[in-house]
């Protein structure tokens, strides 16, 4: 039990497994909400709507791809069954899915479609699943785990492989409603089974729900949390409980923000790396509503949520939703063109390549050298009980500097509570331009401009000696 911070022990051991590394690395995924509450100018379908409605006009999975990887997106996860039930896929072992619309006359799969188009574009797929079906006459029994796990064996079987399944935690049964009893834990098995190298989110082990759907992120986020934290029956309370549009709207509230502090942990009897992830829509809602054309999120808004997840130790998994031609709609896709060329314009020249970094103390071994690399095979670290640090980058002579990127070796945890970033002037003196508290998988640290030929960060405190793996100076 913490009561004090002699717990190295413990905080070194709980780092990312190899999925969760996988996932950490990929900062940047989408999100694509599509079912038949797109032709019903719906958010949550009750399971009633005949199969009929569906029917795209237009489906180009190639074009969503496209559109993904113009703002450097990685992986793509399809709501292949909503809470309305109804399956883009011909599953077996529903008629409340394709097969019964007039979609391709019956013989599409949109599943598959989509999970090809991925592959050819060289982006992951996943799989969002959600236990919550309106539609299914099972649901309530025993017999609905048979009919998820089947359904589950299909999308993990037949569509390559597959980097995450997202499970909701959203469940808006009424008093009179069926619950369900989920058998979490047989679901658990037949992905590790079936895709042995695929996350489990949300309601699961491997990726933590941030809290709030509106982008809202913690000053400073934690992966590293009390065992049992974000059980699914805890997501399942704190998660969308009707269509609810203040909902979406809704920031992260005062008790949720601190899940990783020093105080937060006392009394607690073991940790887990459990990463956050923010998911948000394009939109005001999850799915396309013609109405909503106006109402697409600025380039701007959508930067700023991106510079406070992907670098403020959190993932960002952002919507965008098809319209009911099945495409990407045009305001969307310049958004994500925007995006890209904004992030790819920005962090074009890493000024710390051509640098010289030094340490004021390492343990011999792990020179700051390293941190000129972006990988794990390399680290920098002092010796143990070394908790503050101060690394200097000598620029090759003076730039205009206005950003600072620093990740942790998160393969040996995280650590860093505390760190500032200062720009040495031509008298000598040295300008604080940032001061940050956690860094994890990675900080980005955005500040005016400022023409400097040194800049330097000190860790001002670690939980144990911090250790970090790049450094990168725009
Ligand atoms: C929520 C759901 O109720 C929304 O419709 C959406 O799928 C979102 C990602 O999760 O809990």
């Amino acid at each position: 039990m913490y009561t004090n911070f002699e717990y190295d022990k413990t905080l070194v051991k709980c780092h990312p497994s190899a999925r969760q590394l996988m996932v950490e690395q990929m900062e940047f995924y989408a999100f694509a909400h599509f079912t038949v509450n797109t032709f019903t100018d719906k958010e949550w379908g009750d399971g009633t709507e005949p199969e009929s409605v569906f029917n795209p006009t237009e489906l180009d999975a190639d074009q969503w791809v496209d559109a993904l990887k113009s703002a450097g997106i990685g992986g793509l996860i399809l709501t292949c069954k909503h809470h309305d039930g109804f399956c883009l896929w011909p599953s077996a072992y529903t008629e409340h899915c394709v097969k019964n619309s007039p979609y391709k006359d019956g013989k599409g799969d949109v599943v598959k479609e989509v999970s090809d188009a991925c592959r050819r574009g060289g982006i992951r797929f996943g799989v969002y699943l959600s236990p919550w079906d309106r539609n299914c006459r099972l649901y309530g029994t025993e017999e609905y785990n048979d009919y998820f796990c089947n359904q589950l064996t299909e999308l993990l079987t037949q569509y390559g492989d597959i980097f995450t399944v997202w499970f909701d935690g959203a469940c808006g049964e009424g008093p009179n409603g069926k619950r369900q009893v989920y058998d979490w834990d047989r679901y658990y098995a037949l992905i590790r089974r079936l895709q042995p190298d695929a996350c489990i989110a949300i309601c699961g082990p491997d990726v933590r729900w941030c809290g709030n759907e509106a982008g809202d992120t913690r000053p400073s986020e934690w992966s590293v949390l009390p065992t049992g934290f974000a059980d699914p029956d805890e997501v399942a309370k704190n998660s969308q409980q009707s269509d609810d549009t203040a909902f979406r709207e809704k920031k992260i509230d005062a008790m949720q923000r601190d899940l990783g502090s020093r105080e937060f942990l006392f009394g607690n009897t073991g940790l887990n790396w459990r990463p956050a992830e923010t998911d948000t829509s394009i939109r005001p809602g999850w799915f396309y509503h013609a109405g909503e054309d106006d109402k697409v999120r600025s380039t701007e808004t959508l930067l700023d949520i991106w510079y406070r997840t992907v670098g403020g130790n959190s993932k960002l998994l952002l919507n965008i939703p098809p319209d009911r031609r099945g495409l990407f709609h045009e305001v969307d896709v310049q958004r994500l063109r925007e995006m890209g060329e904004y992030i790819r314009h920005t962090f074009a020249v890493n000024l710390a390549e051509k640098a010289v970094i030094t340490a004021d103390r390492d343990d011999g071994y792990h020179l700051p050298d390293a941190l000129k690399v972006n990988s794990y095979d390399a680290y920098y670290k002092p010796f143990d009980g070394d908790n503050q640090v101060t690394l200097t980058i000598a620029l090759d002579g003076v730039q205009n500097v206005t950003h600072v990127v620093i990740k942790e070796h998160i393969p040996m945890s995280q650590r860093v509570e505390s760190f500032v970033i200062e720009a040495r002037n031509a008298d000598g003196t040295y300008t604080e331009v940032y001061a940050g508290t956690t860094i994890g998988y990675q900080k980005i640290a955005k500040f005016d401009g400022i023409a400097t030929d040194e800049v330097r960060i000190r860790i001002t405190d670690s939980r144990v000696c911090p250790v970090l793996s790049f450094i990168g100076v725009y």
